[in-house]
């Protein structure tokens, strides 16, 4: 186990999984059995893989639990998770103070840091993120790294506005990522739009910039046309990471 405690879940009533989806049930279901209490009534659901199984552990907390919460989604997956389990949908401009968030992640470090939107997701995510008391991260073992860009090698995700998509791009190979790109939809039909109509470029940065995300977050900010950036710094409460073998890794 890498850098925390380690604990078993039972899954033995669950439908058996592969290995990585099985690390991603166990990272969720804990998370969720931890930091989502009855208490919380405002709820933030994220994006991505290992989401699905953070809701199906909630709507397994029963309709008791359920009825006097309301969800709010980072995106059009997390909306159509939340109408499926029947629960009561919201959204951050009418709840901007959130219990918890409870979201994935494409690469965690050793200090929380994240990098995020590989799915396109996070601008939403973010304000979740911040609008959250609590924040909760939850990925399989494949995302747990000491240093952000080890396993996550696609670059750091930069939501722009489409207008000005050039133009930062000009600035980002200027300012240390040459090889940084427009996201390109599958058989690049055309670029990837976001749910907030906005393109992302993906920029890849040196190690020596990914070892210290704060400062670069805070450079990549300041390009005009950036609308947010991928990178989450000092926002994470806790990460819950499945390992193969039936562990949890929490940091
Ligand atoms: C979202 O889902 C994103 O920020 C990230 O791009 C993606 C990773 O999720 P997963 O690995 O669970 O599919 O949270």
């Amino acid at each position: 186990v890498n850098g925390g405690d380690s604990t078993e879940l039972t899954t033995d009533d669950a439908p058996k999984l592969s290995a990585i989806e099985g690390s991603k049930r166990l990272a969720a279901w804990t998370a969720v059995d931890r930091h989502v209490k009855s208490e919380h009534k405002v709820i933030g659901i994220g994006s991505g893989s290992t989401v699905p199984y953070v809701v199906e552990r909630i709507v397994a907390q029963g309709r008791e639990a359920n009825k006097d919460r309301v969800f709010i989604p980072t995106g059009f997956q997390s909306k159509e998770l939340i109408v499926k389990g029947n629960l009561l949908l919201g959204d951050v401009d009418q709840y901007p103070r959130i219990d918890v968030t409870v979201d994935g992640a494409d690469e965690v470090d050793k200090d929380l840091n994240c990098i995020k939107g590989g799915g396109a997701c996070h601008l939403r995510e973010k304000v979740l993120a911040e609008a959250a008391d609590t924040f909760i991260v939850v990925a399989d073992y494949r995302k747990n790294s000491d240093i952000l860009g080890t396993t996550y090698k696609a670059g750091v995700p930069i939501e722009v506005a489409p207008f000005a998509y050039a133009k930062v791009l000009q600035n980002l190979h200027a300012i240390g990522s040459p090889s940084a790109v427009l996201r390109m939809a599958q058989k690049k039909a055309g670029p990837v739009v976001s749910d907030n109509g906005n393109f992302i470029i993906d920029a890849p940065f040196p190690e020596e910039d990914m070892q210290d995300p704060y400062t670069l977050l805070t450079k990549l900010k300041m390009l005009t046309g950036v609308v947010e950036v991928g990178l989450f710094c000092h926002m994470a409460k806790a990460a819950y990471f499945g390992n193969q073998d039936g562990s949890i890794t929490v940091r």
